[in-house]
């Protein structure tokens, strides 16, 4: 009671200015910031600072799916920041972040072999794609210099990431210090087609022929690699037509152009796989991730990559560096005492099996929202569903997002932390959730769907 009593004290107390929030509209949550603050965190819950519950439907960001507060990844961290709280990241090691490599691996599909650690997703695309474009120049194709990334796609905020990334306003701002030399496949999404549909939408394999284009107008041997997201997350869950993803692979080898898959919402079992690729049978040559690896615990990223990637960089005097990248925290103990834990906790709780056994549960409960008032589509898979929501009008204006921000708002009333991007509505629930827990979300996005038209 006494800690209640001290958080409620802070959350009165709240001074805002000094906290430039990321990705917010810090003027608007800061003229009423209590019902935002978070206290606490436990199982698949968060407490505000106001003492209101709300069920976490997103995993935090798509990190924490085991849910907070885990036990086994708790004395993890404790143990390690007792043992060995840092180790240098160059030319020294600490025998965790080998084995974590060698565990990574092991979940990959077949034919990756190596691990390089980063901090983050960001960290992790920019590290995929400078291996990308150093790996054809090892090989002696210093031409192929070229990027290739997907309208909609979202690949963090370094700046390589926000060149190959297809979100107008993470890039437009920024716009003078876009890398040169990238392209933009077309997104996938197309309400006409596959509004509605559930898992894999049946139309859309032929959008991955457009790389064939890029590469008749700029030739192969300038292209480097080609980057997507097999799901789309952050542009609100596109879902990959049938067959496409395995065209743009085709396509790929068919000119010796590498196949990033930027999974680093789709890592670790969001799609009931460890990985998308596994999901959709596509294996590309490096694998970016982040989030899940350490349940959200401690900030890790990192790129996985095939032999012949990293073979290829292994030769030269023994005694020189053979990739002059790295981070101060690349491969950090207490990072990968968390994931080593997370991944006990994986196995040990059978995540995978949770996720594939909730993906049709969910399913059917997002898409009984068919036909509430405002819903333009629904899509989901494995645990993954999103609600479009036709934008509000003023005077025949559409004002993008301001009808999702209020179904947020209305749904956090209710005890529900949804994520929502332009009038998309995310939900990513914890593996850890049950049947009636899913229910009650959806139910809850029903009556605040209603409620806000
Ligand atoms: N790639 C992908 C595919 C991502 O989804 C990043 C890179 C960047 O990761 P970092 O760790 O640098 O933030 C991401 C991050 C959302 C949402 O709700 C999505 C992300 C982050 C925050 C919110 O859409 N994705």
């Amino acid at each position: 009671m006494k800690h209640e009593t001290a958080v409620m004290e802070q959350a009165t107390r709240l001074r805002t200015e000094a906290y430039w929030m990321p990705f917010t509209h810090n003027r608007y949550l800061k003229k009423n910031p209590r019902s935002r603050i978070l206290a606490r965190a436990e199982g698949a819950y968060y407490t505000t600072v106001e003492g209101r519950r709300l069920f976490d439907c997103v995993s935090g960001m798509w990190c924490c799916p085991l849910g907070h507060g885990h036990p086994k990844i708790a004395e993890a961290v404790a143990r390690q920041v007792k043992e060995l709280d840092y180790s240098p990241a160059f030319q020294m090691g600490h025998p965790k972040i080998f084995s974590l490599a060698e565990r990574i691996v092991r979940l990959a599909p077949a034919g990756m072999g190596q691990v390089f650690f980063a901090n983050s997703g960001s960290e992790a695309v920019d590290t995929a794609l400078k291996i990308a474009v150093a790996y054809h120049r090892m090989k002696g194709e210093a031409a192929r210099t070229r990027l290739i990334g997907r309208e909609r796609g979202y690949h963090g905020v370094g700046i390589g990431g926000i060149s190959v990334g297809g979100i107008a306003p993470n890039r437009k701002m920024f716009a003078p210090l876009l890398l040169q030399g990238i392209d933009h496949l077309p997104h996938t999404y197309n309400a006409a087609e596959m509004a509605f549909s559930r898992g894999q939408p049946k139309w859309g394999a032929h959008l991955a022929d457009e790389l064939e284009r890029l590469v008749a107008l700029h030739d192969a041997s300038t292209i480097a690699a080609v980057i997507v997201e097999p799901v789309q997350g952050s542009a609100g869950v596109i879902v990959p037509p049938a067959g496409y993803l395995e065209r743009l692979r085709a396509i790929c080898d068919k000119h010796g152009i590498l196949l990033i898959f930027d999974e680093v919402i789709t890592g670790f079992g969001r799609l009931g796989e460890p990985f998308g690729a596994q999901r959709f049978g596509v294996v590309p040559d490096m694998i970016t991730f982040a989030k899940i690896v350490t349940n959200g615990v401690i900030p890790m990223g990192g790129v996985i990559v095939k032999p012949a990637i990293h073979d290829a960089f292994m030769t030269g005097p023994e005694t020189a560096v053979e990739l002059f990248h790295g981070y101060t925290y690349s491969g950090h103990p207490v990072a990968a005492a968390a994931a080593h834990a997370t991944l006990d906790a994986i196995e040990e709780e059978a995540s995978f099996k949770q996720v594939r056994e909730l993906e049709p549960v969910l399913e059917r409960a997002a898409h009984s929202l068919k036909g509430e008032p405002g819903v333009s589509d629904i899509r989901n898979i494995g645990l993954v569903a999103a609600i479009e929501l036709e934008p509000l009008r003023e005077n025949v204006q559409a004002r993008p997002g301001a009808r999702a921000l209020k179904v947020f708002e209305r749904a956090m009333e209710d005890g529900m932390l949804f994520r929502f991007t332009g009038d998309i509505i995310a939900m990513a629930p914890p593996f850890i959730s049950t049947q009636t827990e899913i229910g009650r979300m959806v139910e809850v996005l029903r009556g605040a769907i209603r409620a806000t038209h």
